[in-house]
């Protein structure tokens, strides 16, 4: 895929994601990639590109996070009122843009030759909707590895803004170590290291690309426009990382049995 801007990964960038846990990229789709993804997953979520093998869940109505419903295989309906898909490394479109030559780059001084993918999760807020997501880390016992990944590239696919439920990430705090092995920070967590305090809020324009380091902590809100707030996550790793209770390996994204976006 081609950029709109030349994006780079130096060691201001390097520099900047060791000492804060997130660094900026810039652009890396040109309008008419981002457009491309915008419309592919507005197709899914309407089931006119259907995908039965991915995860869905739907969003929750009171925006409770413990209220949204369970997320399981298969398409829910056609509904732009979804919270989360996973397993998008199955559309060509998606993988094509995680195999990105800069996020190559990236994932081979972080992780190494062979990489696989955690989750390719598309994460909405649908327009007057959403679900709080509360403070938490993407590592731990709760995500169920053998390790914890280091990187994630998260994506927005629209402007994302306070109104709307941007990300809020707390820089450096990655530098703790794992908080809380089960995913969410307790309020214990959050007092102790002063989460609030030192929390900023992640203002985006639709396209830019974030890299965060999985230790970092963040939290959303919910979106009180009239439009969408869409995003898409992924977490990249070493391609050896198991599941603790299968055992089973992961999509891998580069490396020698990369997928590849003709054979999807
Ligand atoms: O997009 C969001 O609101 C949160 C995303 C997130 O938690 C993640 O990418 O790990």
């Amino acid at each position: 895929m081609s950029t709109k801007a030349a994006v780079k990964f130096g060691h201001q960038e390097h520099t900047q994601f060791m000492e804060e846990g997130y660094v900026r990229l810039g652009h890396l789709l040109s309008n008419k990639e981002l457009a491309a993804l915008q419309q592919r997953i507005d197709d899914i979520m309407l089931g006119v590109i259907p995908y039965e093998n991915m995860r869905f869940q739907l969003d929750s109505t009171t925006g409770v996070y413990r209220e949204a419903p369970p997320e399981s295989v298969g398409h829910k309906g056609a509904t732009l009122q979804y919270r989360k898909i996973m397993d998008l490394e199955q559309d060509p479109l998606f993988l094509s843009y995680m195999q990105h030559p800069l996020l190559r780059d990236i994932a081979r001084r972080y992780i190494g030759e062979e990489v696989s993918i955690y989750r390719a999760m598309f994460m909405n807020k649908p327009a007057n909707q959403g679900t709080i997501l509360p403070w938490h880390q993407d590592v731990g016992i709760g995500w169920g590895l053998d390790r914890n990944p280091i990187v994630t590239v998260w994506t927005a696919l629209d402007n994302a803004t306070v109104e709307n439920g941007c990300m809020q990430i707390v820089p450096g705090i990655h530098k703790h170590g794992v908080l809380n092995e089960r995913h969410f920070a307790t309020d214990t967590e959050i007092e102790k290291h002063r989460i609030e305090e030192n929390a900023i809020n992640l203002e985006v324009e639709e396209g830019e690309v974030v890299l965060l380091n999985n230790l970092l902590l963040h939290r959303s809100g919910v979106n009180q426009t009239g439009k969408p707030r869409r995003a898409f996550s992924a977490a990249y790793m070493d391609a050896a990382t198991q599941s603790v209770a299968t055992g089973r390996t992961f999509p891998v994204i580069f490396g020698k049995n990369a997928l590849k976006s003709s054979e999807c």
